[in-house]
């Protein structure tokens, strides 16, 4: 499948790409009544919102209609969208879809020591509230602390949080610098551990000190699906691992399917599975609405949310 721009290019997907479930199964578990899907991705379409000349992967075009459908099948809400890589520093799909998404979505973009302050109340308006950090070497050349400390400082003043995108190894070097970020920091994918370690073991113990002990720290529970080696449906050796972080800082986890799950080589998932998956993490009902309600709102949509945690 290749798609062509106005400008004449066109973005064949990977050869090795795995395309998004094309009808996922209905989910057994009905999240609770305002549920946000707090990770997930809009991908183009390429002809209408090229993909970024320096991205390390082509995906599949995945636009907000099929999101929207998503959201609907699997009894969410809300979604927060979350700029990935391969559009680089251009939000320009991401703020589209929130622009359609009659305030049902907000955004995290991707932006540059170089973006001004009129682009940034921009993007306020149309309904980011972060910034990305990606620190993923297989994905972007992550920028200079320097500047990464200047955008943070600049986001903050408009009421932003930071998102990172870390994998474990990389943790103990970035430490010193996560911890003097101003404000809320969330992680991507409970730091991206080694499940195949120990839920107790020194790798994941230091990401849960780290977050647990920094009150502006929060944690997605999210993306067992790229961090399992037992692999679906049940993705058994992720959930030790983001249950001790559910139990252990229950205000401040948030849950995504991470739909269109770029760079999924072993398998895609069924979207529905991965919503049946929520109640092996987070075993009460308060702690579901923490996770699927209360923290994403009173950190996305702050002015509805009604929790005060
Ligand atoms: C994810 C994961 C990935 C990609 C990106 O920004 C990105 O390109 O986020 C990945 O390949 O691990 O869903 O956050």
């Amino acid at each position: 499948m290749s798609t062509m721009n106005t400008m004449g290019t066109t973005f064949e997907p990977d050869e090795d790409w795995l395309a998004y479930h094309p009808n996922p199964s209905k989910p057994a578990f009905t999240p609770p009544p305002g549920a946000v899907d707090a990770h997930c991705h809009v991908f183009g379409p390429g002809d209408v919102f090229p993909y970024a000349p320096e991205r390390r992967y082509t995906p599949c075009d995945a636009p907000k209609e099929k999101l929207w459908q998503l959201r609907d099948r699997l009894g969410f809400e809300r979604n927060v969208i979350v700029q990935a890589s391969c559009h680089g520093s251009d939000n320009r799909a991401l703020v589209d879809a929130l622009g359609a998404s009659g305030g049902r979505a907000r955004g995290i973009a991707t932006v540059g020591a170089d973006v001004t302050d009129a682009e940034l109340r921009e993007l306020h308006a149309a309904g980011v509230r972060g910034a990305r950090f990606n620190f993923v070497k297989r994905l972007v050349d992550t920028s200079p602390r320097a500047a990464l400390e200047s955008i943070a400082a600049r986001v903050a003043r408009l009421g932003w949080h930071l998102v990172v995108y870390l994998e474990a190894g990389d943790l103990p070097g970035l430490e010193d610098f996560l911890v003097k970020l101003p404000g809320v920091v969330v992680f991507d994918h409970m730091g991206r551990p080694d499940v195949t370690r120990r839920v107790n073991g020194p790798e994941f113990d230091r990401f849960v000190r780290l977050v647990a002990g920094n009150r502006n720290f929060y944690s997605k529970v999210s993306c067992p699906e790229r961090l399992s080696i037992t692999g679906p449906p049940d993705y058994d050796d992720v959930v030790p691992f983001a249950r001790r972080l559910v139990e252990t800082i229950p205000d401040r986890v948030l849950w995504g399917t991470d739909w269109p799950h770029p760079n999924m080589k072993s398998h895609m998932p069924d979207d529905g599975m991965l919503v049946d998956w929520i109640p092996r993490i987070a075993t009460t009902p308060e702690l579901r609405r923490k996770l699927l309600v209360d923290t994403p709102m009173r950190l996305y949509w702050p002015e509805e949310a009604c929790d005060g945690a």
